[in-house]
């Protein structure tokens, strides 16, 4: 059987529970837990003088290879190209891109390091699959050691078309490295198809009959491989949350008031504010609703080094303050903003009580809170999922209720119309959306992504 190297910026180790919760770990650990193999990537360490070689776990039939950054390193790689340039700009943000060549020269090189290190690690046979925005030169440093693997690369977050991905200046380099995969997968058609304007309009590449790209001289596959959810593991958190002495203090707390829920990781691509806002204006302009709600609002603290994410969090804290202060009366306040991290089935034990997911992010790859949402409701009296139209969640999940989020009027209405939603619509909508999460599960997003890359035909252009 081939082995199955799978690389990511970081690695979760085995104990590592709050790493282990995104959806990328969760979904890298079940593909490596039925295949076997190895997980290689940042051991989420800065030490001053990290060591030549990576560190070496085995545990539950999983090798877990590490290395460690220096802070310098950190800071110019992760904190400045990745989360102040490729982020922002991936999310459609231009006006939040920050360029700087130092940072661009700190992320070639932790991604040529990472090939470095790769190399010593593969062996011939071996299946790479490689994760994320962070490590889009990699595909490129390793054809240049010589690897001539299967190499797989997924995209979690959105692809912006050329007009924007090439406000750049490293474009061409990064569309460079990835033609140099075999398989390059993407959340939804909107993203390949913006991989695929780039590779024809820009690179001036081409697409054969059979659906591969050319492009610099490479031929490759590109596809749609949707992330899903372990929609069981879910359930029975929801379940078993029932009993939860924090889930109980809440469901207490709200009393015969309605929920809405939000979780999120505190990120301004999620729609925080306007989602606060929205809560605003029902308020405003359907007064009766005083004292019948409250927005939970869960936003996990993330990126803190970044100057726009100090920002945001402020922004938050100022916008849940305006609503509570205009809105709350002696005995209640609309809006309760907590910025933490929940362990999952606390979470799931959330969902479970909440009338209504609101889950509005301006721009997302998939959003796995939208699913997890529906995944925890209890099939006899299932809350209401509101969602963007700009998840990449809302193209099949049909039976939420698919909002602008920069239509602040337009979500008033959607939580008018989902607090308001009889119980036989929520169920309908519910078991159409539950469908959905269990025909394309997380099993079926690593497998089918697997599957298509161990068949990819290989073969320079
Ligand atoms: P994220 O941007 O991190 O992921 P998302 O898909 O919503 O976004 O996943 C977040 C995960 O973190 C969920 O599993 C959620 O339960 C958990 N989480 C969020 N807030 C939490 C809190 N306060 N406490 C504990 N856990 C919390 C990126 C892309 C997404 C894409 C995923 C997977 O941006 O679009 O869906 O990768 O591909």
């Amino acid at each position: 059987m081939t082995r199955l190297i799978v690389v990511s910026n970081r690695v979760a180790m085995p104990r590592d529970r709050a790493a282990r919760a995104g959806g990328l770990a969760v979904g890298v650990l079940s593909a490596l837990k039925r295949s076997g193999g190895m997980w290689f990537g940042w051991s989420g360490e800065t030490s001053e003088s990290p060591a030549p070689q990576p560190k070496v776990v085995k545990s539950g039939g999983i090798t877990y290879a590490t290395i460690d950054f220096t802070a310098d390193e950190f800071d110019a790689y992760y904190n400045g190209y990745c989360n102040s340039t490729l982020w922002p700009l991936l999310h459609y943000r231009l006006g939040l891109v920050e360029h700087s060549r130092q940072n661009q020269d700190a992320y070639m090189r932790i991604n040529a390091r990472f090939a470095d290190h790769l190399a010593t690690l593969v062996r011939p046979g071996d299946v790479i699959w490689i994760h994320d925005y962070q490590l889009m030169a990699l595909p490129g440093e390793l054809r240049l050691r010589g690897l001539r693997n299967r190499i797989g690369f997924f995209l979690h977050i959105p692809l912006p078309g050329p007009e924007i991905f090439c406000a750049l200046p490293a474009h061409k380099q990064l569309m460079g490295s990835l033609a140099e995969a075999d398989l390059v997968g993407f959340q939804t058609e909107s993203d390949l198809r913006a991989f695929r304007d780039y590779a024809l309009y820009e690179a001036g590449g081409s697409q054969r009959p059979d659906g591969a790209i050319e492009m610099f001289g490479r031929r490759l596959r590109a596809g749609v491989f949707p992330i899903g959810i372990d929609v069981e593991e879910m359930k029975a958190l929801a379940v078993e949350a029932e009993n939860d002495e924090e889930v109980r203090r809440l469901a207490d707390s709200i009393s015969s008031r309605q929920l809405i829920i939000g979780v999120d990781r505190l990120d301004y691509s999620k729609g925080i504010l306007n989602r606060i806002d929205a809560v605003g204006e029902l308020l405003t302009t359907r007064p009766d609703y005083r004292n019948r709600i409250t927005f939970v609002q869960i936003a996990a603290p993330s990126r803190i080094d970044v100057a726009r994410y100090k920002k945001l969090r402020r922004e938050i804290e100022g916008c849940a303050g305006r609503v509570n202060g205009k809105h709350a009366e002696i005995d209640w306040v609309p809006i309760r903003y907590l910025n933490r991290v929940f362990p999952r089935r606390q979470l799931a034990g959330f969902y479970r009580v909440a009338r209504v997911g609101l889950v509005t992010p301006l721009r997302d790859g998939m959003n796995l809170v939208a699913k997890e949402y529906v995944a925890a409701q209890n099939p006899s009296d299932p809350g209401v999922l509101v969602l963007s139209r700009f998840a990449g969640a809302a193209r099949d999940m049909k039976g939420a209720i698919i909002v602008n989020p920069f239509d602040q009027v337009e979500m008033a209405e959607a939580l008018d119309q989902a607090l308001r939603m009889p119980l036989p619509e929520r169920q309908e909508r519910w078991r159409k959306l539950m469908g959905a999460l269990q025909r394309n599960d997380l099993a079926t997003w690593s497998d089918s992504f697997l599957d298509t890359l161990n068949t990819s035909e290989r073969a320079a252009a």
